[in-house]
């Protein structure tokens, strides 16, 4: 998979060179690319924005940039997925990771101040599948630390790119429900004590326990997750 990124901060996307992401670019399992969006404009103050038509607060960014840099990126037989970090998006959930991880060629457009120009998305729309995703509700200061979450969530679920493809079995196999609580050794730390059952070694009596903690959490704290 190629995973573009265009920003005017790509320095945001150095991150993605560490730990399991990092690995897998070394193994080419991925391939990853910061674009700096001011390569694109023409203009001696490489401007990327300009006040918004109809008036309100704030700036937008203009289209043209936008149209050579995605001239350049969008794969001409229409395969790229563009991604808009937006909080006008659908929510981004993992079923959203688990459908993008099988995509050749993923680009996200990253924004900032109040967000792009609407037209780079109406003419993008004949070019690429485009979808407007939100990280969550609750305003960031533009698309790229979405961006990078959403590529680690989706990167993650590429073969090749986890260590451990065992947690990626487990983590399918899970219930829908928040985790239940893990511990390690030792067995005793600060006077707390790890639950009995757990270094029991009954492991019907334990698949319970984790059941029942992970219910209880559920309801606690995440009631709209229960069926
Ligand atoms: C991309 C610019 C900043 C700030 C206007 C929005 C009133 C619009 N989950 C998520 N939250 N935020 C983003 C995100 C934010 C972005 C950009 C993604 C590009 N910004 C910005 C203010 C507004 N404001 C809230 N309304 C209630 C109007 C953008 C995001 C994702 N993914």
């Amino acid at each position: 998979m190629r995973i573009d990124a265009v920003t005017i901060f790509p320095e945001y996307f150095a991150a993605l060179d560490i730990s399991l992401l990092g690995k897998a670019q070394e193994n080419k399992v991925i391939e990853f690319n910061a674009i700096d969006l001011r390569n694109y404009t023409q203009d001696k103050h490489r401007t990327v924005d300009d006040s918004p038509y109809g008036g309100g607060a704030g700036m937008l960014m203009k289209p043209e940039p936008w149209g050579e840099a995605l001239d350049e990126l969008l794969n001409p037989d229409g395969s790229t997925v563009l991604i808009v970090p937006s909080p006008a998006g659908e929510l981004f959930k993992q079923a959203t990771a688990q459908d993008l991880s099988t995509k050749e060629h993923i680009v996200f457009a990253c924004g900032r101040y109040e967000g792009i120009d609407q037209r780079v998305f109406d003419w993008a729309k004949d070019k690429a599948e485009v979808r407007l995703i939100s990280l969550g509700d609750y305003v960031l200061n533009g698309g790229e630390v979405a961006a990078m979450a959403m590529i680690e969530a989706i990167a993650r679920l590429i073969p090749g790119v986890i260590g451990n493809a065992d947690s990626l079995v487990e983590e399918s196999h899970s219930s829908g429900l928040l985790e239940y609580p893990s511990y390690t050794k030792p067995a005793v730390w600060r006077d707390l004590e790890v639950p009995e059952v757990l270094r029991g070694g009954n492991h019907a009596e334990i698949a319970t326990w984790r059941q029942e903690q992970s219910v209880s959490r559920t309801k606690a704290v995440r009631p709209d997750l229960l069926p």
